[in-house]
């Protein structure tokens, strides 16, 4: 039996009633909301905890066959770009909307990592409103990572790329040629719209992970680095070579300043700026043309470097904005710096050095301390409200509890196994939530009834209210997480939208009452305005469509009762369906391949008389003089 091979990890760890601290139930809600990335899916999923119930997967960077997002006339603008229409994306990190560095629960952003992109998504709605392309960069892992207001959303280059006019060059030309690049996104507090404030040339090489600063910090954000060694081919070898990489301090408050005075360089840039409007229940792209840079050589005071060891990656703040996390995840030991040190190195021009004309500080004089032996492969830190920070450890596969001021090691727990990345609620925010820890791992392997080749991807909820931190859940989830956030439902749930209100309905095709469906040809493109309320729709009689026609099917949902989509489907489309909620107008294109009789029919099952809900498409040869009509239960004759 399968059974027998099971390794010992799943069965050795007893966790007694630990188990009933994850029950929440039925009926009951979840204390907070997760929002998880869900990596090489494209999307973001949103689960509850401490239950780790999946409530929904939130459609971003990726086509969504399962509500039309991608698919729909609506949403296919959402996902233009540069290169035009881009189906996928690889999402990694979440970061939710704050004010004086606290959760404020309006916005939750995050990063296409493939083809730079950032998005905002509503949490209102639970829907991606914006999606922003970042030009320059050769691809947005360093990203997003959010101001202690939300002023700015900043995306770094993962890699340094040539940019500017000379692109075609030699890739043994990367000393030369090759920058990074990080782009202040200015998002306005009144409706979260991004745009591209200003992006710092940097040297070239890999940015990683990044955090702001907060508090006394503010006003800075501090990037990891790393191939320092300046590598382009065999990286796994030839980036690993120093001893030391860098974290970078950027002084965004000095670079605005130089902005402010029109320091910066205006370049060509083309890049997509996509926007969807609740009022219309459309998107629409524009490209944009330019972008201000700042190249920070030519700038004395706003980056800096601190030498980090070996290839750093997580670069965490603590809430109190004071010290800074950085995780060599070759190193066998993790430094802490000090914010007030690395002012003070920077007054004394405590310098080792220069890296591409920027000052690197002495180590030593931007430490803290380090925590010793905490682990094999520190790869990210967050922290609770009481001085701790907790270490997810790739290699060694555990989470290493420590106290930030003393660095004294506290606590370790194996996790299974190989966790990326962590989240306390609120861990990366000035005033932590605390209770649990979730751990996200990269390999499930024996947790799991298996599932073929592929199994599951799985995150792991610890209780960290006492002082030994305690598995109480592991739970499965889609795609591959990477970061998560997660934030307490009672800043989301009251201001959850139930309903879009159908007088506020502009969508040039909405038919607000079944009045107003109709059937108009223009050319051969044939529009739809056709409306859904339980059990039918109007008009579900339609003839008169040729063979060479596109048609258009405008959905109109007339209900106003919360949880009541209609979808709409039609046989033999090359396209998804789409799930349309009350209130609103979604659009299905369908071009029609075949004479005969089409039915199409609503596809949530709605109300006792949902399989009655569909109708009859009549496609007559092309050049045919049938006439266009449409009908339900009555015949009306248009033409
Ligand atoms: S990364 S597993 Cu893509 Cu956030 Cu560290
Ligand atoms: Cu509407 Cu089923």
């Amino acid at each position: 039996m399968w059974q027998s091979c099971k390794p010992k990890a799943p069965t050795s760890v007893a966790i007694g009633d630990a188990a009933t601290r994850s029950f929440v139930p039925p009926g009951k809600y979840d204390e907070f909301y997760n929002i998880v990335s869900g990596g090489f899916n494209g999307q973001m999923a949103v689960y509850g905890i401490p239950s780790g119930r999946l409530f929904k997967i939130l459609p971003v960077f990726s086509v969504f066959p399962e509500s039309g997002y991608g698919y729909s006339e609506e949403t296919k603008p959402m996902l233009n770009t540069s290169h035009g229409f881009v189906p996928w994306d690889d999402l990694h990190h979440i970061a939710l909307s704050t004010t004086k560095g606290e959760h404020d629960g309006r916005w939750a952003f995050g990063n296409a990592n493939n083809t730079p992109r950032v998005a905002r998504i509503n949490m209102k709605t639970f829907r991606t409103e914006e999606i922003l392309e970042i030009p320059n960069s050769g691809g947005n892992h360093s990203s997003p990572f959010i101001t202690e207001n939300t002023e700015y959303l900043v995306a770094g280059t993962r890699f340094s790329i040539p940019m500017g006019s000379n692109k075609d060059v030699p890739i043994s030309s990367y000393k030369e040629n090759f920058k990074g690049s990080i782009s202040f996104v200015k998002i306005d507090p009144k409706d979260g719209h991004m745009n591209i404030a200003f992006q710092l040339r940097t040297p070239g090489f890999n940015y990683d992970l990044s955090r702001a600063g907060k508090g006394p910090s503010h006003g800075w954000f501090f990037f990891s680095c790393y191939n320092t060694e300046q590598a382009y081919t065999l990286l796994e070898v030839n980036a690993s070579q120093k001893d030391k990489d860098f974290i970078m301090a950027v002084n965004w408050k000095k670079a605005e300043e130089y902005i402010a005075q029109g320091k910066g360089r205006v370049e060509k840039a083309k890049y997509a700026h996509n926007i969807y409007s609740d009022d219309v229940h459309s998107a629409t792209s524009t490209m944009q043309q330019e972008v201000t840079v700042l190249d920070v050589t030519e700038f004395p005071d706003i980056v800096y470097f601190i030498p980090c060891p070996k290839s750093p990656h997580g670069c965490d703040v603590d809430p109190t904005g004071e010290y800074i996390v950085g995780s060599g995840k070759l190193a066998a030991m993790m430094p802490v710096f000090s914010f007030s040190k690395i002012q003070k190195a920077i007054a004394a021009k405590d310098y080792e050095g220069d890296f591409a004309g920027i000052p690197v500080i002495k180590y030593e004089s931007a430490l803290h301390g380090e925590v010793k032996k905490p682990g094999l492969g520190p790869l990210h830190t967050e922290f609770d409200e009481k001085g701790n920070a907790y270490t997810s450890m790739f290699v060694s596969s555990e989470i290493v509890k420590w106290n930030v001021k003393t660095l004294e090691v506290l606590d370790r727990v194996p996790t299974y196994y190989s966790i990326g990345h962590l989240s306390v609620p609120g861990g990366p925010t000035s005033k932590p939530h605390g209770k649990y820890v979730i751990a996200y791992n990269k390999i499930t392997k024996d947790r799991f009834l298996p599932t073929g080749p592929e199994l599951t991807q799985s995150a792991q909820i610890y209780d960290i209210s006492g002082d030994k931190m305690q598995l109480i859940l592991d739970f499965p989830t889609t795609g591959e997480p990477h970061y998560a956030e997660a934030i307490p439902a009672s800043l989301v749930a009251p201001n959850s939208v139930k309903i879009f209100k159908l007088e506020d309905n502009k969508h040039p095709y909405a038919a607000i009452g079944e009045g107003q469906a109709k059937v108009v040809r223009d050319g051969n493109k044939v529009h739809v305005s056709m409306t859904a309320i339980r059990s039918h729709l109007t008009p579900d009689n339609i003839e008169g469509v040729r063979m060479g026609d596109e048609v258009y099917f405008h959905i109109t949902n007339l209900e106003q009762d919360w949880d009541v989509p209609h979808g709409f489907a039609i046989k033999g489309n090359a396209n998804a369906e789409i799930l349309v909620m009350p209130g609103e107008t979604q659009t299905l294109k369908f071009i029609p391949d075949e004479v005969g009789i089409v039915p199409f029919y609503c596809t949530d099952f709605c109300s006792a008389l949902h399989q009655e809900m569909s109708g009859y498409l009549r496609v007559s040869p092309a050049g045919s003089k049938t006439p266009l009509k449409f009908s339900t239960g009555k015949i009306e004759e248009v033409n």
